[in-house]
């Protein structure tokens, strides 16, 4: 057990640093050893900051403790393993979860207190880690606390980015502008580089077949090292830590001096730079493709790392590599870690001798695919040329592959070219181009969309063939889910000390099940007085920021409205803001005496647009600018604010969620996968005003149907109002006379010049895709019960926001993650034990 010295001395070495979760002085004690140690300040000289700091790494030895002995008793044991491959990971802050999912919330806040300072403080202090765009990569991160808190076996794998999502800034005029996010310019005490765990990289290069074999050679071009960073993801209530494993390219040692510029020094300099380049930033695109070689090269660097990190590991089993498939299974969040896939194949065939046929077998039994959207623009396809001269070998590979698969299909349905033409993994054509999302399919073993209604239209619509020639057994549905200890627990302290409460215990924060025993709860009347002065409590918090921040100051008694999300056609916050102009305009009209009965609401927007998105920044710009007038007219007063909240974040998210009466979701009907705001919103409390889309469907059955306010034309109606809408228009003034009033007081430059919001304006005039016009006015029709309800009958809105907020169990993402280990990964819990 003990390598070297004497085992009493160790065993003495790691008690003494041992500290008891309750034990205040011992947290104490470790803090101020990290900022005289660690941080190399005296005592005396410690700002908030070095107070974050410390504390942080005080917390981050206790979840290192863990997490060894996580991987000892993994390593053990021999489980087989899930392995969670995400291109983004939208982690947020990390202290406050820590130290609630380690259960020592209580303790850090006493020693804090007693050390000079305020724990919430120091919360704020923390940066968010925002390597991600949206939904995508916060699943991700809601997954892998669950995948910790269920005691899984598994691991995430991504990118190390230097610079996260942008940071949003809002112009004079209303205009979104981009700065950099250099989340790594302050120490990251979350992390732990591992500069021994390293792999070499190649890219470009020469490929030379092997006579008789299924062999080749890749050689040349450019290689470089990705090395490992990791991030320890506590569970709640056991002692299991999982890990993200995130990379980050470096040059590889002597560089080039021999062979690529032999002679040339700047040069050689000048080249490991461009390596360096490859994880620096995050694409800032959310729900919309680029084919972009430093993107490939992302992608690349990520999966062949990853997979060679999971390879060795395997290998240390000594097993036969017919085997693999019964020790870990790959998830592939999208279609952007597909290139793994060929990696496999490759690392099999030509380095580990094995036949072509024997290593399909192998590879398509370890593989799974998550779709997240339906939106053409969003599917991943390279182009060959591009591929050919990045991954030669990988093309040949995905040839072949193709080839093979192709025969299968030609062999069921002979002499049906179209469909060969439809379902080739090669799009003919100039260019022609590699369809990821097919060779996902066709490399996987399950693929799943991630709400009903979305796993639905995958197998009816893109993936139709894919269906009809693996069987519907291939796909699945997994509903997506949020992790209640951040989205409850974490962000709505007020709210879970009476769930608590109630509950006589903290079981629903690892059984979310357990919310619904308090639905009765709902019918009695002091109940609903707690739940509601947390509402307002929570109302007037956001309420303080806003005002500290943005200068609006907003009525508490109004009906907060929230959509928060990234901007988007689909999503409609152009819906939103016209109805709100037209709720102005009625405000305008209305006599004094009537303006009495109308209801006050507040509508909140927060969400970043792609740097390219033209039409998304100017929604962003209207928002604004309507705000502007809105919020200072002497006439409306505190009947109708207008709130774009900037650079919203997942800390934001956290401030934001808990105040929402309204959770607003009205993407076009089968447009939104499933959405996940939705489910925090409600979770907290927030009624849903939405379409009938993405998981807002199974919210409302789950919630009841009276709880929710759903409007608009539904999914099989869209195609055909669609085409109605391009190919037998009517004038907007017929199909929506209050939008085209509202659209003609923009166009009299009401929120700023003339002519500034005409692109916009025009997509809906024309074809009008997302519908904007013809749910214009069910969408106002909802709003109006909405009025009714808030002015009509206060207890009866708190009665079914209680409803809502304690039928959000399924929606747990312990709950989906479970779903996925045991319909599609067969992993199961391996939980260390306490003592
Ligand atoms: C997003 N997809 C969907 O647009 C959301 O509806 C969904 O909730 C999240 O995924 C998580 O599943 C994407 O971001 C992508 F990349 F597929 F476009």
């Amino acid at each position: 057990e003990w390598p070297v010295g004497q085992e009493a001395t160790w065993k003495t070495a790691l008690k003494a640093n041992d500290v008891d979760e309750d034990d205040v002085q011992g947290v104490a004690n470790t803090i101020v050893r990290h900022v005289t140690t660690s941080l190399a300040r005296q005592a005396g000289n410690m700002d908030t900051i070095a107070a974050y700091q410390a504390t942080a790494l005080s917390v981050r030895d206790q979840l290192i403790k863990r997490w060894n002995e996580t991987t000892s008793y993994h390593t053990a044991r021999a489980p087989k393993r899930i392995y969670y491959f995400s291109i983004e990971w939208l982690i947020g802050r990390s202290l406050d979860n820590a130290v609630l999912n380690l259960g020592m919330k209580n303790t850090y806040e006493d020693a804090s207190r007693k050390l000079g300072f305020n724990f919430e403080d120091l919360l704020n202090e923390e940066r968010d880690a925002a390597l991600g765009n949206g939904g995508l990569g916060r699943l991700a991160a809601c997954y892998i606390d669950s995948m910790a808190t269920l005691s899984l076996p598994g691991w995430g794998y991504g990118l190390r980015y230097n610079y996260g999502i942008f940071k949003q800034m809002l112009s004079k005029t209303g205009e979104q502008l981009e700065a950099p996010d250099p989340w790594l310019d302050r120490e990251n005490p979350w992390e732990i580089a591992r500069l021994d765990v390293a792999y070499p990289i190649r890219f470009y290069g020469n490929v030379e077949p092997v006579a008789n074999s299924d062999k080749a050679v890749w050689s040349g071009g450019m290689e470089c090292l990705a090395v490992a960073y990791d991030t320890p993801i506590p569970g709640y209530a056991t002692k299991n830590c999982a890990n993200i494993r995130l990379w980050s390219a470096k040059p590889v040692q002597g560089f080039d001096l021999n062979s690529f510029n032999a002679g040339n020094y700047e040069a050689s300099v000048h080249a490991s730079s461009e390596v360096g380049n490859i994880t620096q930033v995050l694409y800032p695109n959310d729900n919309m493709y680029q084919g972009k070689l430093l993107r490939l090269q992302q992608q690349y660097l990520w999966c062949s790392a990853s997979l060679q990190d999971i390879l060795r590991r395997f290998t240390k089993l000594e097993l036969p590599w017919t085997q693999l498939p019964d020790y870990i299974c790959i998830q592939m969040n999208d279609t952007h870690p597909t290139i793994v896939i060929a990696e496999l194949m490759r690392i099999l065939i030509d380095e580990e001798d094995i036949s072509y046929d024997q290593a399909w077998k192998i590879t398509t039994k370890v593989f799974a695919y998550t779709n997240h959207t339906v939106l053409p623009e969003a599917l991943e396809k390279w182009e060959v040329s591009l591929f050919e001269k990045l991954l030669p070998r990988h093309l040949q590979i995905i040839y072949r592959i193709n080839h093979d698969f192709l025969q299968q299909v030609a062999k069921r349905w002979p002499n049906d070219n179209d469909r060969l033409a439809r379902m080739s993994i090669i799009e003919e054509g100039t260019p022609k181009y590699v369809r990821m999302a097919y060779l996902a399919i066709v490399g996987s073993f399950k693929v799943n969309g991630v709400a009903e209604l979305h796993s639905q239209l995958l197998q009816a619509t893109i993936f139709k063939d894919f269906v009809e020639f693996k069987g519907r057994d291939h796909f699945t549905n997994v509903t997506n889910g949020i992790t209640p200890r951040r989205w409850l627990l974490q962000c709505n302290p007020e709210l879970s000390a009476l769930i608590t409460h109630s509950l006589g215990s903290e079981a629903w924060l690892t059984n979310a099940q357990l919310l619904k025993n308090l639905i009765p709860m709902a019918e009695q009347k002091e109940f609903r007085k707690a739940f509601d002065i947390i509402k307002q409590n929570n109302k007037r918090r956001l309420a303080e920021v806003i005002e500290q921040e943005l200068g609006i100051t907003l009525n508490p008694r109004s009906v907060f409205a929230a959509q928060i999300k990234r901007m988007h056609e689909y999503k409609r916050q152009t819906l939103n803001i016209f109805a709100i102009i037209h709720r102005y305009l009625e405000i305008k009209k209305a006599s004094p005496a009537d303006r009495k009965k109308i209801q006050p609401w507040t509508f909140i927007f927060a969400g970043k647009a792609a740097p390219g998105y033209y039409i998304a920044k100017l929604v962003i710009r209207l928002i604004v600018n309507v705000g502007k007038i809105v919020n200072n007219d002497q006439d409306v007063g505190d009947l109708l604010k207008v709130v774009f909240i900037p650079d919203y974040s997942v800390s934001i998210a956290e401030v934001l969620i808990p105040a929402a009466d309204i959770s607003v979701q009205i993407s076009t009907a089968g447009t939104e996968a499933s959405g996940t705001s939705n489910m925090k919103l409600a979770l907290n409390g927030a009624l849903l005003l939405g379409t009938v889309d993405g998981a807002n469907i199974e919210i409302a059955e789950d919630a009841g149907e009276d709880q929710c306010f759903m409007f608009g034309y539904l999914n099989d109606q869209v195609q055909q109002v669609r085409y109605n809408n391009s190919y037998n228009p009517t004038p907007l003034e017929q199909r929506s006379p209050e939008l085209a009033a509202v659209f003609k007081h923009i166009e009299s430059g009401a929120f700023g010049d003339a002519g500034i919001y005409d692109s916009l304006l025009k997509t809906v005039y024309e074809h009008d895709y997302y519908l904007v016009s013809n749910d214009f006015g069910s969408y106002l029709a909802a709003q109006k019960l909405v009025d009714e309800l808030w002015g009509g009958d206060p207890e009866e809105w708190t009665r079914k926001a209680i409803i809502t907020s304690c039928s959000m169990g399924d929606f747990s993402s312990d709950r989906s993650v479970q779903d996925y280990a045991d319909g599609i990964w067969g992993v199961e819990s391996e939980r260390v034990p306490d003592n």
